[in-house]
């Protein structure tokens, strides 16, 4: 049975590969798994039909027979356990890729994640120079720690999987920041994820959605 996920009708980021129903596409791609995509509109994302698989009435989904999952992490995990191409076998470093799933998550995401908020949000007021700052700082630490580990290596724990997955979606937020820029290590390992072949279907996927509601 094809697994059938949601995505936004027209996506506030223009197709940019920022929505989260770009780490599905992506982890579907790498693993060599066809998905089908149910469009959402705001309101419909807010009615019951969807709260009943999202409760927060947000965007990823994955329904696939008798399951339906929400919670892009756990979306991804599960098509990492399920196919092949994501997790490594061996189970250290199974452990190792997991826990990068969710340093990506827990660590990274909430103050790049807060940073673009702030930006739309919080614009105009008084506090938003020096709120823009201390995150600016919080993140800095966090990417140093980062491009510390990678050093010259391709991938964060040897070769390619979930955790770079979600780390590379995560990071691209920062794009344009200047803030990856200083760090030309992490530049390259997103530059290098987005030449996956993987990653450029899953692209062109979610932005012929954007572009065909545009048009
Ligand atoms: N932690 C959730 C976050 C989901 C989320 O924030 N989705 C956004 C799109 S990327 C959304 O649906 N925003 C619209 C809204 O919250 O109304 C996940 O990773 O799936």
């Amino acid at each position: 049975m094809t697994a059938t996920i949601t995505a936004f009708e027209r996506s506030p980021d223009r197709g940019n590969g920022l929505a989260r129903d770009m780490r599905l596409r992506w982890a579907f791609e790498e693993v060599g798994q066809p998905y089908d995509v149910r469009l959402m509109s705001f309101k419909a994302m807010k009615q019951p039909a969807h709260l009943a698989i999202q409760p927060f009435g947000q965007i990823p989904t994955y329904e696939d027979g008798d399951i339906a999952l929400f919670e892009s992490g756990a979306i991804v995990f599960h098509i990492a356990e399920r196919h092949k191409g994501l997790l490594p076998d061996e189970a250290n470093a199974r452990a190792r890729a997991i826990m990068w799933m969710f340093a990506a998550l827990n660590t990274l995401e909430p103050p790049i994640f807060d940073r673009s908020l702030v930006r739309i949000l919080e614009r105009d007021k008084p506090w938003y120079e020096e709120r823009l700052a201390a995150l600016g700082e919080i993140i800095g630490k966090r990417l140093d720690g980062l491009s510390s580990h990678l050093g010259a290596a391709d991938w964060l724990d040897r070769t390619f999987s979930a955790g770079d997955l979600l780390m590379v979606t995560v990071l691209r937020r920062l794009q344009g920041s200047g803030m990856l820029e200083e760090r030309p290590n992490l530049a390259a390992y997103i530059a290098r994820a987005e030449a996956r072949p993987a990653y450029q279907r899953a692209f062109a996927a979610q932005l012929a959605v954007f572009t065909a509601a545009a048009g």
